[in-house]
Order: structure tokens, then C-alpha cells, then sequence
């Protein structure tokens, strides 16, 4: 099965004023489908065209030469994206609660200081890319990655991603990525990140 560009779970406007419709027509609707259509160029007719995203980042390093940065790239972006879309809520905001934010207040100390640090990262990143919080394996950790990098290309699992590319916020924010981030959390869908670390840690 090629990859495919899942429906928005709520409508284009329904993250304003936090994120803008437009910005998520042009996001959604044109980077995130060439992303998918870019990943299943890559895929075609190669053993690899049936297999999960997750799998297929996380064994990147065996797949022929030649397809493993449009695959980085374009695979990583279609499963970046399908986890920002699953994440967001116009219902979003507030504090995680029961095994997340106990673990998120064991590792971080507060929800606060969780903020803070992926906010840091993603002001930090350089040009493009995205900041995290990911299941390790052992527990949660703040990274960012350039570009579509994932999370899955090192077996890493990630929890909640925000993407810092300048499509993603530069009709509203422009050059303000500091006041993109911390509006972010406005529309954090906990539950659906709750879901995540579920899967992460097994239970
Ligand atoms: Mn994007």
C-alpha cells in the first residue's frame, strides 16, 4: 500500500488562532502530500513498499544507496507530519495526566520545565527541522532533529513533535518562532500523545 495523507481529524480553521487556515491548507493539503508523494517515488516496486514508516526509517541503513535520502527525507516527513496532525486538538492545552505526566514530572520535574526544554531546542535548531519529546527505550528525552529527520531513524520513539520549518508557521509568526512555540501548546493534544507513550512503553 503507497503511503497516504491522512485527514485532518478537525477542520483547517479549527487550530486558530494559534495556528493559522491557511497555513494549514498549504501545510497539510501541499508539503505533507509531496512529502508522501516523494516517499512512495522512492518506494516504488522495491521490497520496501509495504511496510510501515516506522519500519522502514528504523532500517534506513539497508536500504539501497540511492533511495536512502529521498526516503529519509520524504518517508520522514510523511511520518513527522501524521503525527503533528494526531497531536493537535482545537480541544488542546492543559496538563497530561495519569502514566505521561507522572513520567513527564519524574524526568522534567514539571510540565514547565518539559516546555522550556522543547521550546529551547526547537528556537536552537538551525534552519529547519523539528523538536521532540521521545521514549528512548529507557525513558523520556527532549532532541531536535534538522530537516524531516525521525525520531524512528535511531529507534527512538516519538511522543510530540513540533514542527519548526518556516512553513509552519511564517503567514502568521513570520520571522517569531519563539511566539509560534509557546502558542503551540494551546492546541497539544495530550491524549493523543498519551496514546504514544503507551505504545512506546508497551502497555
Ligand atoms: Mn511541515
Amino acid at each position: 500500500m503507497p503511503f497516504e495523507v491522512p485527514a485532518l481529524p478537525y477542520d483547517y480553521n479549527a487550530l486558530e488562532p494559534h495556528i493559522d487556515e491557511q497555513t494549514m491548507h498549504v501545510h497539510h493539503d501541499k508539503h505533507h502530500q509531496a512529502y508522501v508523494d516523494n516517499a512512495n517515488k522512492a518506494l516504488e516496486g522495491t521490497e520496501w513498499a509495504d511496510r510501515s514508516v516506522e519500519a522502514i526509517l528504523g532500517n534506513i541503513e539497508i536500504l539501497p544507496e540511492d533511495k536512502q535520502a529521498p526516503v529519509r527525507n520524504n518517508a520522514g516527513g510523511h511520518a513527522n507530519h501524521s503525527l503533528f496532525w494526531e497531536i493537535m486538538s482545537p480541544d488542546g492545552g492543559g496538563e497530561p495526566s495519569g502514566s505521561l505526566g507522572a513520567a513527564i514530572e519524574s524526568t522534567f520535574g514539571s510540565l514547565d520545565e518539559l516546555k522550556s526544554a522543547v521550546n529551547d531546542a526547537g528556537v536552537k535548531r538551525f534552519g529547519s527541522g523539528w523538536t521532540w519529546l521521545i521514549h528512548d527505550g529507557t525513558g523520556l528525552a527532549v532532541q531536535s532533529t534538522p530537516n524531516q529527520d525521525s525520531p524512528w531513524l535511531d529507534d527512538d520513539a516519538p511522543l510530540l513533535g513540533i514542527d519548526v520549518w518556516e512553513h509552519a508557521y511564517y503567514l502568521k509568526y513570520q520571522n517569531r518562532r519563539p511566539d509560534y512555540l509557546a502558542a503551540w501548546w494551546n492546541v497539544v493534544n495530550w491524549d493523543a500523545v498519551q496514546k504514544q507513550y503507551d505504545k512506546a512503553v508497551g502497555s
